[in-house]
């Protein structure tokens, strides 16, 4: 299935207002805190894809919600999403010059500034969660609710987690566990808790919730697969940072365990089961259903 212009359009005019809300909330600031507000901000408009709050748009709007009113939960989760990645290229970790076609924080800073501009985006992510606005449109309990959703899915319980096993596995042959285990915390809990956000802050039905939630997991899984792939057939130029380096680091893969075909098939296949855990929902949900194609197709 090919995807409309219909849908790159609705994808830019969100991105837009994801950036539109980056640049309102999260703050610069002057004097010696500069150097820490302008690295946040360096990272934070480096060209991301905005997939996450897209996803928490899109989750609202399959429930028949208004997803304007979710923007801070849409900016919290990209703080965090951008914060992984300034940390992850460092030094200590995967060691990358590049991300989003530019130089990472580290190289355009230096470390030290690139750790306290992640702490300091996750830090501001909670602080948007608590934003006053949520505040007074939802009720607090559900709040409360968003706020464990979010934290157990980056930190312990999720991103967190799938960060230190994907280091632990470098250099060394995994087992399936091992690799499921990895992409479920490191990447499909993220994703699965921005598509969850709005039906936790919007009252959703328990059905609504489990469909979302599935929908969630499999496009999670689904994405780094894809993800797993580009980092071998695609091209340096439009991802903005060196291929094969999976490769090179001896990383724990999805087309290292199963080879690139069945890694294509499987990505395939959790798509497919994504779209139909969306069953309970009518129309309302077409773009979330888009999306997980355009995951599939994705070349960036
Ligand atoms: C440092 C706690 C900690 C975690 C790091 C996000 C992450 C975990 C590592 C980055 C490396 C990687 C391949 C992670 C899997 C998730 C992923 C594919 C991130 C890239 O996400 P995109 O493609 O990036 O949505 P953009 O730049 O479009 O936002």
């Amino acid at each position: 299935m090919g995807l409309s212009s219909d849908f790159f359009k609705r994808l830019k005019q969100w991105q837009d207002f994801v950036n539109q809300g980056l640049a309102k909330l999260v703050p610069v600031l002057s004097g010696q805190a500069s150097r820490l507000t302008d690295a946040m901000h360096y990272s934070l408009m480096a060209g991301g894809k905005r997939l996450r709050p897209i996803l928490v748009f899109a989750g609202a709007e399959a429930l028949g919600e208004r997803p304007e009113p979710l923007l801070p939960v849409a900016c919290a989760i990209e703080c965090i999403h951008t914060y992984s990645l300034i940390h992850d290229d460092l030094p200590a970790m995967d060691d990358d010059d590049f991300r989003r076609g530019k130089p990472t924080c580290h190289k355009a800073f230096d470390e030290a500034t690139a750790i306290l501009a992640g702490d300091a985006l996750l830090t501001h992510a909670f602080r948007l969660l608590a934003h006053e606005d949520l505040e007074t449109l939802f009720p607090a309990e559900r709040i409360f609710r968003l706020w464990r959703l979010i934290s157990e899915a980056a930190g312990l319980f999720g991103m967190v987690s799938g960060q230190m096993a994907d280091l632990l596995a470098e250099g060394r042959p995994v087992s399936r566990e091992e690799l499921y285990f990895i992409h479920h915390h490191k990447t499909a809990a993220l994703i699965r808790a921005s598509v969850l956000a709005g039906a936790i802050l919007c009252g959703a039905s328990p059905a609504a919730e489990k469909a979302l939630s599935d929908y969630g997991w499999k496009v999670g899984h689904a994405f780094q697969i894809v993800d797993d792939i580009l980092d071998i057939v695609g091209d340096e130029k439009t991802l903005g940072k060196p291929v094969g380096s999976d490769l090179e680091k001896k990383k724990a893969t999805y087309p290292a365990l199963y080879g690139l075909e069945r890694s294509r098939q499987e990505a395939r296949r959790l798509l497919e089961e994504a779209i139909q855990s969306l069953q309970v929902f009518g129309p309302s949900a077409d773009f979330l259903r888009d999306i997980a194609y355009y995951i599939l197709e994705r070349k960036l």
